[in-house]
């Protein structure tokens, strides 16, 4: 230990020393950087087991979609605030998304909605996304700002309503077809105001009909994520209101439908990582919409509010990595409306949240906490949990990140960066 720190000591300074005399400079090659040494002693406050090689391929493998909507203008139903350089064109949006990526290098993927994101020539933004280094993730229909869906879209008691629901849908599958994307995520606005206003059994038979029009129209390789939301704008009934009715309609449809998780669209006090838990046991978990809550669907950013939940979610996850392997395909795509924060600078912060979630996730001693669960260990059981949770990953992501080539703090050197400054100039 005594001689191990008095190398440590040397190669920092970065020289060779006898005595009290640097007899030369030490090669690059063996100059400990700070990020090394953190990792280092990160390293050595892991207990034995640990397979970190495995835990680092994972870091560098994750995956998390960011959102075109969350860098344009956007807010509550009482004020959009407008932001300082705020994406106004689809392309700008992935400008700015092709800036996360540089910073964090594990956003690719831009999920698009549409009619906001609605081009003559989706050839054209595929095109500029690949020059960025970008490719378009989910397809999002908008079934909810037409006149005609003041009584729902595809739950609609009038069928040329739902016919037109349907081909917007279809219309999304279509832009599915040029871009490349897998994946149709579907939100509903559809449900009534008062007690009569329809007939939930037939609500429900529009919506299972009007969904198997869109259904079969998917290749082998496109899915459809059905978003469920327990109230609003609805607010006597909503027609997908929970992730039981959401995953009902997901089986009935067949292996090409799925139900999407969005943290913020469930009631207070909900256990959302029982309900991802179970949804993975059952095949049905499709995709993520990352986001935090204090109240409602208050579309915070997400970890803002409960790190700890998400945390316990990444938890689960993790957990369904190990026992499912390639089988559990989950779209992790971050859907908030961050409409005070700036918008690049909000995006990072959720990734990095993200990351950190699932590095504490990844590092939960899980042996251990299955042999505390069959031993009755509650106190045992819960303190491997915290214990993860409470880690500082933060020397890890550092040592990851300088090996795929991105900043070891991307907020930071985003914040360093000017760029914000850049486009509030040239967008205002
Ligand atoms: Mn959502």
């Amino acid at each position: 230990m005594q001689s191990e720190l008095w190398q440590e000591r040397i190669l920092f300074i970065g020289k060779y020393w006898v005595g009290s005399k640097c007899i030369r400079d030490l090669p690059d090659e063996r100059r400990v950087s700070p990020v090394d040494k953190a990792y280092e002693r990160f390293k050595n406050s892991l207990p034995d087991g640990v397979d970190l090689e495995k835990v680092r391929k994972k870091l560098m493998e994750q995956e998390i979609e960011t959102p075109s909507w969350g860098y344009a203008d956007s807010g509550t139903r009482f004020k959009v605030f407008h932001q300082p350089g705020a994406a106004r064109t689809v392309f700008e949006k992935l400008e700015d998304a092709a800036m996360v990526h540089k910073m964090t290098g594990i956003t690719t993927k831009v999920a698009l909605h549409i009619p906001w994101d609605k081009v003559d020539d989706y050839q054209k933004v595929v095109d500029y996304a690949r020059e960025l280094g970008l490719t378009i993730g989910a397809i999002n229909p908008n079934l909810f700002q037409d006149e005609e869906y003041k009584l729902g879209s595809v739950c609609h008691p009038d069928s040329a309503v739902r016919k037109k629901a349907i081909d917007h849908i279809l219309e999304c599958v279509e832009i599915m077809n040029i871009t490349g994307s897998k994946v149709l995520s579907l939100w509903l606005a559809d449900g009534t105001n008062y007690p009569g206003q329809d007939d939930f059994r037939e609500r429900k038979r529009r919506l299972e009909d009007s969904l198997q029009v869109v259904y079969d129209a998917l290749a082998d390789d496109q899915r459809i994520l059905i978003e469920y939301k327990f109230f609003e704008p609805a607010f006597y009934h909503t027609d997908l209101p929970d992730w039981g009715m959401a995953t009902l309609i997901a089986k009935k449809l067949g292996p090409k439908a799925q139900t999407l998780v969005d943290l913020g669209h469930h009631p207070l006090g909900t256990n959302i990582e029982h309900i991802v838990a179970i949804l993975i046991d059952e095949g049905k978990l499709g995709g993520f919409h990352f986001n935090s809550k204090k109240y409602a669907d208050d579309d915070l950013t997400t970890g803002s509010i409960n790190p700890y939940e998400l945390f316990l979610i990444y938890h689960e996850l993790v957990k369904g990595e190990e026992d499912c392997g390639d089988e559990l395909d989950v779209a992790y795509m971050i859907d908030q409306s961050h409409n005070v924060k700036p918008k690049v600078a909000a995006m990072i912060q959720s990734v990095e949240q993200i990351q950190m979630a699932y590095a504490k996730a990844l590092l939960v001693d899980r042996d251990a906490l299955r042999s505390a669960q069959q031993s009755g260990d509650i106190v045992g059981a819960e303190m491997i949990l915290r214990t993860a949770y409470d880690r500082d990953v933060t020397p890890l992501l550092a040592s990851v990140r300088e090996e795929m080539g991105v900043p070891v703090n991307p907020l930071e050197a985003y914040r360093n960066s000017g760029y914000g400054e850049k486009v509030a100039k040239e967008r205002g």
